[in-house]
């Protein structure tokens, strides 16, 4: 394995990142910081031995196939690893690495951030305030739903949705999960959890849902036309995982059907397009991908980043290697 490794980084990172790489790598930088087109990917693909994506780079099997032989580690500058076709990578033993962990917290406070928002209404009063309509307060002005008391059903009880867990209970939400696998009994207490083997029969039950599981063939359409249908009236969706685990065109059917009662939305199927009927919703919250976005963050994952092409270098196993079976 190269000492210096060429080292292809796709976005501007975080200015003390990319320092500390070029102090141990040979970098290359995308000055511009619009995401690379799939031509620049693929001269990148051609070039470099370790390749720093991020969620905007689609690396899919036809562009994994013109990588040239030096390409041998795919380091994502993030978490989710959707955007990256995992068996063409592993065909040409090309290793695949993430940034768990470091975007956990900040994230579940996105999630938290939404659920208080959405049915408190923050951004329609907000938008009052600001285009100067507020004609004072009045006893049934900006009337939203109590958080206190209601039912949170969290899809994937991973690190994040654990996380969301933590925080919801001191809210005094009740904790509603669906995941593949059950947590653990002790796990379970400290949340004073409640496991829903059907994903449909838990849909029924809550007033909130959290979408906190990865995009994942078997997650795609997760929340389809039929997974609304089973939500009562009023509830609240909130998505800050992956917005393909979402049909939105059914959602925003949903939402102006008045069939469910709003919904907080970080991330969208086509982004950055969003669904125009989604825009036109008083009930949804839309924010631009921003879930795992503070300085403290950004800094971390390029840390991780870094740590995984160093172990890589000396000959170890990077320690964020995204494992074959990890859905
Ligand atoms: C990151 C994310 O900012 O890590 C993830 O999976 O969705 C984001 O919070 C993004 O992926 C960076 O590549």
């Amino acid at each position: 394995r190269p000492k210096r490794p060429k080292v292809i980084v796709t976005r501007r990172l975080p200015e003390a990142v990319e320092t500390r790489m070029a102090e141990l790598f040979d970098i290359e930088l995308n000055y511009s910081d619009d995401p690379f087109t799939p031509e620049q990917l693929a001269d990148a693909c051609a070039r470099a031995d370790v390749l720093v994506p991020t969620v905007t780079d689609e690396i899919g099997a036809d562009l994994l196939a013109k990588a040239g032989d030096g390409l041998k580690l795919i380091a994502n500058f993030g978490n989710g690893i959707d955007h990256i076709d995992l068996a063409a990578a592993r065909a040409r033993n090309i290793l695949v690495t993430n940034t768990p962990g470091v975007l956990t917290d900040d994230t579940a406070d996105m999630v938290m951030a939404l659920i208080l928002s959405v049915p408190r209404r923050l951004a329609e009063g907000e938008k009052l305030v600001r285009a100067n309509e507020w004609k004072g307060w009045s006893p049934c002005g900006m009337l939203g739903h109590r958080i206190t008391g209601k039912r949170l059903g969290i899809v994937g009880m991973g690190r994040i949705g654990q996380a969301v867990a933590a925080r919801a209970r001191a809210f005094g939400l009740s904790i509603h999960y669906h995941n593949r696998k059950r947590l653990p009994d002790g796990l379970e207490r400290t949340y004073e959890a409640t496991w829903w083997p059907t994903l449909d029969a838990m849909l029924r039950r809550v007033d909130i849902v959290s979408i906190n599981c990865p995009h994942t063939p078997e997650t795609h359409h997760l929340i389809d036309a039929a997974a609304l249908r089973h939500m009562q009236r009023h509830v609240y969706l909130i998505n800050t995982a992956r917005g393909e685990i979402v049909d939105e065109s059914a959602l925003a059917v949903a939402l102006e059907a008045g069939q469910i009662a709003g919904a907080g939305l970080d991330v969208f199927e086509h982004e950055p397009a969003v669904d125009p009927r989604l825009l036109a919703l008083k009930n949804v919250v839309l924010l631009p991908h921003m879930g795992s976005a503070t300085f403290e963050g950004r800094a971390d994952m390029g840390e991780k980043v870094i740590a995984n092409i160093r172990s890589w270098v000396d000959g170890h196993r990077p320690p964020d290697q995204v494992l074959e079976g990890w859905l």
